[in-house]
């Protein structure tokens, strides 16, 4: 290593390091700051300027931007074409490169920052010098962070004055994470904050549409991805946040089941979901007879082509998305009178899609979690019992119907079902047992009976009372994941009602 361009707005520990080059013989360029920094540390520096013969232009706009500073990072050392172009043009290589840029994110976040100010702080020699070393790090060192420093000059003395080429990859790579983090937050200030276009952080994501709005219609909602891979909205009003919001807990909760199965779901819960191997109308009714009103609005999804004897009934309630594999042609010919009505394809592809990772919003950043697709605890049901009584058939099958429909209704969930339909659903209450509550008022409200029902429930009843509720109402088996301090306490309920319980050992939360 001959020759290193140091040129950093941040000088922590620039004077001690640049030493460490000198003394391995390393000579040393650096640009007005960082060169006025070095000498007062008594090193001896050629300024940039000197260097390529062109002065400092523009405040600094123009400092290192030259074939010169350039060339001597970029050229490839093992190329003799590379390396006599170098000679003839009087270009020495340039070995190692330390730039740390201006603090662009700090000043954006000082309270009334003028847009000058944050213009001003945009480097461009810096990344461009960045860049241009990192992409020739087969030869060129480069360091972006001065917590570096040691780690290279270690670096240095244990290869005899160089560095390793796995070495200089890994520093490389940090390179291109810092210039493409200081672009976003370049990006966020002008865009969000400045013209109030874009979305608040820069997403590797393309955008895909403008959405109708958000939660509401004063907020503002954008699209970004590739969502129109995976559903293909046949008809309708543009989507909205809440569509898709809707689209995706529905096509998830599908997408848990085989059998023919028809769903209607409200804000993201399921009101109502049945199954019918022979037709998807006595599927739809079953799933619509557990709640006659809540679907007003709603979306139906199904996980077979949409039939014309379905969407003639469909086609009399007020429904804001209707999600099938497939419209039979009769059925689209029928429901493209509903000009407003939303048909969305879902695409094979969704499939696959839905393993990709949940991402939400924070205070600063996001969150980036695994999905919950599958529903976990159903296989040896049998070994999972924990009440005297065993379930029979019929409850077996209702547990697996309702675990599987439990894990997609909000937090506290409770569901009470048989093992085709579901009978009242409880979502997203404070307490389970207000859940359960809800869920036997609103079977009895569609005036559904629970005697011999099953009841699922997406986490521990925390007491016996919830579980009490359910055995009041007429339940007589019980599907939970177990694992309360009381587990003991609602075991005992369950077996003093002759109840059938299973515990599955994990959790289906939902928030
Ligand atoms: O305005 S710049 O984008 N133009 C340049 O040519 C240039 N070269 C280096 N800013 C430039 N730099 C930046 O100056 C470096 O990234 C570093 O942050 C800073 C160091 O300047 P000084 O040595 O004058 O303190």
């Amino acid at each position: 290593m001959t020759r290193a361009l140091l040129s950093v707005s941040d000088k922590t520990g620039l004077a001690a390091f640049a030493k460490e080059l000198h003394d391995m013989g390393v000579e040393l360029l650096s640009t007005g700051g960082t060169s006025a920094a070095l000498r007062d540390a008594g090193l001896p520096v050629i300024d940039v300027s000197e260097f390529t013969g062109a002065p400092e232009l523009f405040d600094g706009r123009l400092k290192t931007l030259h074939p010169k500073v350039h060339g001597g990072l970029l050229h490839r050392r093992d190329d003799a074409d590379h390396v006599a172009q170098a000679k003839a043009n009087d270009i020495p290589p340039i070995d190692l490169v330390v730039v740390n840029l201006y603090p662009f994110e700090e000043t954006v976040a000082k309270p009334n920052v003028t847009l000058e100010e944050a213009i001003e702080k945009i480097d461009i020699g810096g990344p461009s010098m960045l860049r241009s070393a990192a992409k020739n790090h087969s030869s060129v060192t480069v360091i972006v962070d001065p917590a570096d420093y040691p780690k290279v000059i270690e670096e240095m003395k244990e290869n005899n004055g160089n560095t390793t080429k796995g070495f200089r990859e890994q520093l490389a790579v940090k390179v291109f994470l810092r210039t493409s983090q200081y672009d976003a937050a370049i990006t966020n200030y002008l865009g969000q904050c400045r013209t109030g276009t874009g979305c608040n952080f820069t997403l590797s994501l393309p955008l895909e549409q403008e959405l109708r709005y958000g939660d509401n219609p004063h907020q503002k909602c954008s699209l970004y991805g590739r969502f129109g891979d995976f559903f293909t909205q046949v008809q309708g009003k543009e989507l909205s946040y809440t569509n898709i919001l809707d689209i995706e807990a529905a096509s998830d909760l599908i997408l848990d089941f085989v059998r023919p199965t028809v769903a209607i779901l409200k804000h993201t819960n399921p009101c109502g979901v049945g199954q019918d191997d022979e037709s998807l109308k006595i599927a739809w009714q079953k799933a619509f007879e557990t709640d006659r009103q809540a679907p007003f609005g709603g979306v139906i999804v199904v996980n077979r082509p949409l039939t014309l004897e379905l969407a003639r009934i469909i086609s009399e309630i007020f429904t804001d998305v209707i999600i099938a594999p497939e419209f039979e042609s009769d059925a689209r010919a029928l429901l493209q009178k509903k000009k407003n009505l939303r048909l969305m394809k879902m695409n094979e592809a969704y499939l696959a899609e839905k393993q990709s990772p949940v991402i939400r919003s924070c205070p600063g950043g996001l969150m980036v979690m695994d999905r919950d697709h599958t529903a976990l605890g159903l296989d040896n049901l049998e070994a999972k019992v924990v009440t005297k009584r065993p379930p029979t058939e019929a409850e077996m099958r209702a547990m697996r119907f309702g675990w599987r429909i439990v894990k997609h209704v909000k937090s506290n969930a409770i569901v009470y079902s048989s093992s085709d339909r579901t009978l009242g659903i409880g979502a997203g209450q404070m307490s389970r047992v207000d859940s359960s509550r809800i869920a036997i008022w609103k079977a009895k409200e569609a005036g559904l009976s629970l005697a011999g029902s099953i009841v699922a429930s997406d986490a521990m009843f925390p007491f016996a009372d919830g579980l009490q509720s359910a055995i009041d109402a007429g339940a007589t088996a019980c599907i939970q994941p177990g694992g309360s301090v009381r587990d003991e306490e609602v075991i005992a309920a369950a077996d003093a009602a002759g109840m059938a319980m299973i515990f599955t050992g994990h959790r289906h939360f939902r928030h």
